[in-house]
């Protein structure tokens, strides 16, 4: 191994050596605690420490890194207390997530670390988001998001490179290719000669470096660096290593040929540096001696604190208030908030007349406005004014810098929003039709939805979900997929019915620093129209409407649903119909429901999504458990059918739950 210092200092040389060794006798201390159960699970970066540390070096304090779980030098060389780290590792209340999460799962901001959850592939989205963000306030930064050679294979991979590729983004790609996945060799994993090479496909330069040899590791990133930042270019940096243990202390390392340990222990990279400054006369055995003392103390000590943890006495209100960061300072602002949840709830505001596609423009177009730290994403949403045109012309008043044509990749623009979060911007992204949300559900429900609670870092992001049927559409462009957001702590999901409710609540949910799914249905677009204030307001997340008052049943529903108990209480005015439109399915409003459950005495839930598994089920079995006294009748569900949404105009009004409404409501009504 050859050791270029290039212009490094001896004290540099040294320094390096220090932050190369704090993470390698902090990993041998953990090993021994591991085997004393004092600790649960440990991934070793044992023999990989050069890449974490040699990265981490060459940045600056303030860029973010997204490391995974082989980066201990990252904490480290980041100079994040051992003792609080050591909590961190025990579950301790005292450590970075509260006792929430395990091992390597946590960031922290003052570090600028953005914790990896356990699926690989997400972070590389994340560090595109940020590099956004450095890019559109002009900084010069670059961040930096690690993967091993298996997490190369995720499509996550592919799409983080790609947007970082096609939008010019300074983002370093770090692959540390260690010769297996968890027991999987190269060969099974990817066939190409070397995973550099697919740099070039995405139209970015890469490099192929040893990364055992920190000072080349540290070098080619510095360069790669300034690279990012002059040129406003991602690069990929593949570093060749070795995992010296298994994948985790319990899996073993049978699979691997013991010859190869034979050759990577030859590599090691503490060791190979240290004979390197030993070499050159800038260390010797007494130096290197004192250090080794002197971490050996400081671990001992910090462990010492790190020991001192209470026992965690979990606190049922602390865990669900830390599911959001708190919306109060929103609320507090400037925003008119309206009020119409009760049918004699009149605005004073002045109003025109909207339709709904109109009114959620208009939320977008004001808000916009309002935040200048607002950028928009999603498939032709620019020059091309989205597929519904909901973003018409708003190119022309924001500019494409804001408002972002994306290339095909719903996850990695999923995790680029949170990138952006992360840097304080808010963002909203269009997917095109809410079914296809399921390419960038991950994203969704394990990062947006959980980082909150896990860390504190919250994802200042909207989801607009074009939905339903009812147009023709078929199975992939007519789904009803609110159920899958309503089952996720850590998301809010709203659907307005309404002109007025759709602008106040979309602004509502900008607004809002936490995320937001927000379910638009299609064929109300241009079906609906109404009163909407022509001022910037927020209808409030959370609060169901009152739409008309009735005495014998009370139909709970929402979206299209609304509208079909509305047009059904027209047509049969012998029924004193009550219509509740909940507009936020998680969190639900509870005492609203309570309230058009005691008005009646017998409930009707009606929506468009299918039965099994719907909100609906939920919805009941409160009013089961918390309503029973002032139940006249079993509550009862109207849904459509337990199939896929069909194509023909015939079936899909088959399925729809429309089509068994009045048969509902008369068994409602005479049970
Ligand atoms: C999406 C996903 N699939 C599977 C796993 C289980 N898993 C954890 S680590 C690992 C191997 C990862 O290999 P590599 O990316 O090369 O990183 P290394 O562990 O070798 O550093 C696997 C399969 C996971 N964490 N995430």
């Amino acid at each position: 191994m050859i050791f270029d210092r290039k212009d490094l200092s001896g004290q540099q040389l040294i320094s390096f050596y220090r932050s190369l060794l704090w993470p390698r006798m902090i990993e041998e201390k953990m090993l021994l605690l591991l085997r004393q159960g004092k600790i649960s699970k440990w991934f070793s970066g044992i023999g990989q420490e050069a890449i974490a540390v040699g990265t981490t070096l060459a940045l600056k304090e303030d860029e973010w890194i997204m490391p995974l779980h082989r980066n201990l030098g990252v904490f480290t060389t980041r100079n994040m207390p051992l003792h609080k780290l050591f909590m961190q590792w025990q579950g301790a209340k005292e450590g970075y997530s509260k006792g929430r999460e395990r091992s390597f799962h946590f960031g922290n901001r003052e570090h600028h670390i953005c914790g990896m959850i356990s699926h690989l592939g997400p972070q590389l989205a994340i560090a595109d988001g940020v590099a956004l963000a450095h890019k559109l306030r002009k900084e010069n930064k670059v961040s930096v998001a690690f993967t091993g050679e298996g997490g190369t294979s995720e499509g996550d991979f592919h799409e983080a490179l790609n947007v970082a590729a096609v939008w010019d983004l300074p983002v370093i790609f770090i692959i540390e290719n260690n010769g297996y996945g968890l027991s999987t060799p190269v060969n099974e994993q990817y066939r190409c000669i070397s995973l550099v090479d697919k740099a070039k496909g995405y139209g970015m330069e890469g490099v192929m470096i040893d990364g055992n040899n920190i000072l080349s590791v540290y070098d080619t990133i510095k360069g790669v660096r300034e690279y990012c930042i002059k040129n406003q270019k991602p690069y990929l940096v593949e570093c060749m290593t070795f995992r010296m243990r298994g994948h985790e202390e319990a899996s073993g390392i049978k699979y691997v040929p013991p010859e190869l340990f034979k050759i990577w222990e030859l590599k090691d990279p503490v060791r190979k540096y240290e004979e390197y400054i030993k070499s050159i006369g800038i260390a010797n055995e007494p130096m290197i001696e004192q250090i080794k003392n002197e971490f050996k103390e400081k671990i001992e000590s910090e462990l010492a604190i790190g020991f001192t943890t209470d026992h965690i006495f979990p606190d049922t209100e602390e865990e669900l208030e830390d599911l959001f960061q708190s919306t109060v300072h929103s609320l507090q602002s400037t925003v008119h908030v309206v009020d119409n949840s009760k049918p004699t709830h009149h605005s004073s505001l002045i109003t025109h007349d909207l339709r709904l596609i109109d009114a959620i423009s208009e939320g977008l177009r004001q808000s916009m406005q309002k935040h200048s730290n607002l950028v928009l994403m999603g498939q032709d949403i620019a020059e091309y004014g989205g597929a519904f045109k909901i973003t018409e012309g708003f190119i022309k008043e924001f500019g494409k810098e804001r408002v972002r044509n994306t290339p095909l990749c719903e996850s990695a623009i999923v995790g680029t929003a949170l990138g952006l979060s992360i840097e304080g911007f808010k963002s909203m992204m269009e997917m095109q039709f809410a079914d296809f949300v399921s390419v960038g559900f991950n994203q969704i429900v394990n990062n947006l939805a959980k980082i909150h609670y896990r860390w504190g870092q919250n994802a200042d992001v909207v989801i607009r979900m074009p939905t339903g049927g009812g147009v023709g559409a078929g199975p992939f462009h007519s789904q009803s997929n609110e159920a899958w957001f309503t089952k996720v702590p850590g998301l809010k999901v709203v659907y307005p019915s309404t002109p007025i409710d759709a602008k106040g609540l979309l602004i509502a949910a900008i607004n809002d620093p936490n995320p937001v799914m927000y379910f638009e249905h299609k064929a109300l677009y241009r079906l609906i129209n109404g009163p909407v204030p022509e001022d910037h307001y927020e209808i409030e997340i959370g609060k169901a409407r009152h739409v008309r008052e009735g005495d014998e049943i009370s139909i709970i529903t929402y979206g299209a649903g609304v509208h079909w108990a509305e047009d059904y209480a027209a047509e049969h005015p012998e029924i004193s119909i009550d219509i509740l439109d909940l507009r936020t399915l998680a969190p639900l409003d509870y005492l609203s429901i309570r309230e058009a459950v005691h008005r009646t005495g017998r409930v009707l839930i009606l929506h468009e999504d299918t039965l099994v598994g719907g909100i609906g089920g939920e919805i009941a079995a409160w009013i089961a458990e918390n309503c029973f006294d002032i139940l006249d009748a079993p509550v009862m569900r109207c849904a459509s059918l337990d199939t896929p949404i069909p194509f023909s105009i015939e079936l899909e009004r088959n399925f729809m739950a429309k089509a068994r409404l009045d048969e509902t409501v008369q068994k409602l009504i005479f049970y």
